[in-house]
């Protein structure tokens, strides 16, 4: 009688409380990662983006647990006391026994509170911790692998600080503990063996098998069930991590992974099926002018072709009206993230382009960060020719302007023949003097480090790449993430791929994919392939994605050299659309964003919740499973002005001649088609109400 009901109706769908008036304060829920507060990777995205969702929904009662680092307090968190007296007193308990613990708000949108641990500080106890742990799990973890022992260190600060808080109640609250891939998973398995009330969810964001087995090009989707795992993970010297991530996966009472080709991927490398798929969202913000987007397209390009003037200065024998910007970026790891095949289908292009003698050109960023000695001289050249000839043109401008309004002010027109005179041609000389150059422009922005091992830099010297005046496809690669602050190329990120014309992400492994979702709430059309979760979820949810814009590569079912033919059509294709076209393409893209709002997603992070609870403690929660959330059945159609038959449904894909344009120009007009697609077009959120937010 005492049990709360957690029923998922199955009306909407949705994972709701039957029981209204539980008080989430009965609740404490905890999420804990390496990358809370600390950039590493897709994780930091997932936990920063959801945590205005997540604040919403707990309030007070949600808390992250995280790693101090100085510099990142210092920066993105205001240190203050802990409103809740239980947490308050656990932190208190720890820092006596001379454990440095930090407490305050994570300055991002919901600003959850955050519980860092400075390793550091803690590490003195290492060999012990690594003691309990082994007795624990029976995994011993080698003196010289730093992130493992790091793990040990983060997991034990966690586990105590969790036994610390639970001596605090009798009964309630309940304690609900997230934990975030396996270098958070030693908290978990600690947590577990020490039998702790509290309910444990893991999520794995990949699995270290698939990753390294991946990255050494072998055939692994088609093998999955053959690989000797000990073995494999023995082999690549993992075998104590991958112990540490598959114990952790074997003692949450949840299990969670970000897509379903994870799911399957899990099941083989870490032999437990997840019990719920939980697909990254990310914080969505809607303009309120519908095309408020396209104008940072239009205000980003322009600052990139500012970039490019300077980086091609004495080659810009293009026009920078006809260029189109694609660009790969994320965590460098070649094969993985498909930069391989990206490079080879570029080649194929280049060539496509030459043949065809197309006017249009396509600069392509490859934004990787690599090992550095910073900006070379010749790019760092590039950006001051470019000034110089700015500077010149503004004074001569300047004299120019002066001469003409005395001459008007008489009453004259003046002769243009003679209002410049001999000094001001010659500064002019000087500065178009100034931009020959004897080299081509680089391909890389900085001083590689292993410059002669570099696989993009190998590669593209195999595949002569090299920024030739007759190549149309031109690279530059930028070894370092973007800043706003660079005297290069001072855009941050999300400036930068507002500003391109497509993001190109043909991943072979790649669990979930924030590189083309984010290119998709910006309306920036993307590749991606159907080895990548986000690609997969994509292909469920939208009949026809390339016509949204997102082009999905087929890395599954076809050869490598038949996946890059494909990925070359696709860009060759992209080519050919006019700039009307890709406007439009732009607008359908970003109509997609509903479906990524963790506003949206985040319903299966309560349903992962609310079954952590009911199998943690079944006397007192309840669960209908018969029914977990589901979006399965619900599509985006194809845009309306799309024909529906298949031949003549080409006109959605990008492959359009200018005259087929003209045509469509006259059929009909892009609001038009935007609003008849409102009407059409139910918003995910449609399938039902959200979950309320708990008080
Ligand atoms: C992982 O980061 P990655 O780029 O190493 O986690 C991300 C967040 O879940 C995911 O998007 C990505 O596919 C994984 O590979």
């Amino acid at each position: 009688p005492l049990a709360r009901s957690l029923s998922i109706t199955s009306l909407n769908g949705l994972p709701q409380w039957e029981d209204d008036d539980l008080p989430v304060e009965d609740l404490l829920l905890f999420e804990i990662s390496w990358e809370v507060t600390h950039k590493v990777g897709g994780i930091y995205t997932v936990i920063q983006s959801k945590a205005k969702t997540t604040a919403d929904e707990w309030g007070e009662n949600y808390f992250l647990i995280g790693p101090y680092f100085e510099q990142n307090v210092k920066t993105q968190v205001e240190l203050c006391e802990p409103p809740n007296a239980a947490v308050k007193k656990a932190m208190d308990n720890m820092k006596s026994q001379g454990c440095q613990v930090f407490f305050g708000r994570w300055l991002i949108e919901g600003s959850p509170y955050v519980l860092l641990f400075d390793i550091g500080s803690a590490a003195w106890n290492l060999d012990r911790w690594k003691g309990e742990f082994w007795d624990a799990s029976n995994i011993g973890i080698p003196y010289h692998d730093q992130e493992a022992n790091d793990a040990v260190i983060f997991g034990s600060l966690t586990a105590w600080f969790l036994k610390e808080l639970s001596c605090q109640f009798e009964d309630k609250p309940n304690i609900i503990a997230h934990f975030h891939e396996w270098q958070a998973g030693v908290g978990l398995i600690l947590a577990r063996s020490q039998k702790l009330p509290v309910a444990t969810i893991f999520t794995t964001h990949a699995t270290l098998l698939g990753r390294y087995l991946c990255a050494a090009s072998i055939d692994f989707y088609n093998n999955l069930d053959h690989f000797d795992i000990d073995k494999e993970a023995g082999e690549r010297q993992i075998y104590h991590r991958y112990c540490m991530e598959r114990a952790s996966v074997h003692c949450a009472h949840v299990f969670t992974t970000v897509s379903q080709i994870t799911a399957t991927e899990a099941e083989h490398m870490l032999k437990r099926t997840p019990d719920v798929v939980t697909p990254n969202g990310l914080n969505v913000k809607k303009f309120s002018a519908m095309h408020e987007f396209q104008n940072l397209h239009s205000m980003y390009k322009a600052r990139i072709q500012e970039f490019i003037r300077g980086h091609f200065y004495g080659h810009l024998d293009f026009d920078l009206e006809k260029t189109l910007f694609f660009f790969i970026a994320g965590r460098y790891e070649f094969s993985n993230k498909g930069a391989d095949m990206f490079l080879e289908a570029l080649s194929r292009l280049n060539f496509l382009l030459r043949v065809h003698k197309t006017d249009v050109t396509v600069v392509v960023f490859f934004i990787m960060p690599a090992k550095t000695n910073n900006f070379n001289v010749e790019t760092l050249k590039g950006q001051a020719v470019r000034k110089q000839l700015w500077d010149t043109a503004q004074f001569v401008k300047e004299k120019f302007g002066k001469k003409l309004y005395n001459a008007l002010l008489k009453g004259e027109i003046p002769d243009l023949n003679k209002i410049l005179d001999r000094d001001d041609i010659s500064i002019m000389k000087r500065a178009i003097y100034s931009t020959e150059r004897h080299c081509l422009p680089p391909v890389t922005t900085h001083n590689m480090i292993d410059d002669g091992n570099d696989p993009i830099l190998n590669t593209i010297r195999r595949i002569g790449l090299f920024n030739n005046r007759t190549d149309r496809v031109k690279v530059i690669l930028h070894p370092e993430f973007l800043s706003s602050t660079s005297p290069l190329l001072p855009l941050d990120y999300e400036e930068f791929v507002r500003g391109c014309n497509l993001g190109v992400f043909p991943s072979y492994y790649e669990p979930w994919g924030y590189t083309p979702a984010e290119c998709t709430v910006m309306g920036i059309p993307s590749v991606t392939t159907n080895l990548s979760g986000f690609g997969c979820f994509m292909q469920e949810h939208v009949s026809d994605p390339a016509a949204y814009g997102i082009y999905i590569v087929d890395r599954r079912f076809r050869s490598p050299d038949e996946s890059c033919n494909q990925l070359t059509q696709f860009l060759y294709g992209f080519c050919q659309q006019s700039l009307r076209q890709r406007i439009i393409q732009r607008n359908r893209t970003e109509r997609l964003s509903d479906l990524l709002d963790w506003r949206y997603l985040g319903r299966y992070y309560m349903h992962a919740r609310h079954l952590a609870l009911s199998r943690t403690f079944p006397d007192k929660f309840e669960m209908d499973l018969s029914a977990p959330p589901k979006t399965e059945g619900f599509r985006y159609p194809r845009p309306s002005s799309v024909p529906p038959s298949p031949s003549a449904s080409q006109h959605s894909s990008p492959q359009h001649s200018e005259a087929e344009d003209e045509d469509e120009d006259e059929r009909y007009d892009e609001d038009e088609e935007a609003e008849r697609d409102r009407q059409n077009i139910k918003s995910p959120f449609s399938l039902g109400a959200l979950p309320q937010g708990k008080k």
